[in-house]
């Protein structure tokens, strides 16, 4: 397999960790799992919310293409009960899989940004991301995900999620 990317899933819909490991086995039926971070319970960025976000990253390698992985991601979503946003705000949800990097691309487009547009602003996100991958470079900006998190001004709030059996 190929490609490699990174991918950020979030849930803060039902049984967060368990929609998160069911998207995970989804995932995995076409795509290597190469790492996979801790779960992170985090709060709503961008919009007020009552329940919080459980998220994390994985590091995946793929022959899909970007495009045909963000189908394929589209596929879980819709498998597993993700609703359609009628309003372009954002809103609770089952499940959300987003494309951090793909290989050293850079893609702009009406469907697709990569990296993740939102990806230097957001704890969720970089948070996760460090743990896994802290010397991995961006291609936009040329710096480490050490630096984007030093860099980033995101102030909600996130905290390694621990799970009691
Ligand atoms: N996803 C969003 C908007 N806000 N906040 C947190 N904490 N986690 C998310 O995954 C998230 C969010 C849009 O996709
Ligand atoms: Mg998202
Ligand atoms: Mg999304």
């Amino acid at each position: 397999m190929k490609n490699i990317s990174y991918i950020s899933i979030g849930s803060n819909i039902g049984n967060r960790i368990i929609n998160i490991e069911k998207s995970i086995v989804k995932l995995s039926s076409f795509s290597k799992i190469i790492s996979q971070s801790s779960f992170y319970e985090t709060q709503p960025w961008g919009y007020v919310d009552d329940n919080n976000y459980i998220n994390i990253v994985v590091k995946i390698q793929t022959n899909f293409s970007a495009y045909s992985l963000l189908s394929k991601l589209k596929n879980i979503e819709q498998d597993m009960g993700r609703k359609k946003n009628i309003n372009s705000n954002y809103a609770a949800r089952i499940i959300d899989l987003d494309i951090l990097f793909f290989n050293d691309l850079v893609i702009c487009s009406d469907i697709l940004n990569i990296p993740h547009k939102e990806l230097y602003n957001r704890n969720f996100v970089l948070e996760p991301l460090f743990e896994i991958a802290s010397s991995h470079k961006c291609p936009n900006t040329n710096k480490k995900v050490s630096q984007l998190l030093i860099d980033c001004q995101d102030l909600t709030k996130v905290s390694l999620y621990k799970i009691i059996n």
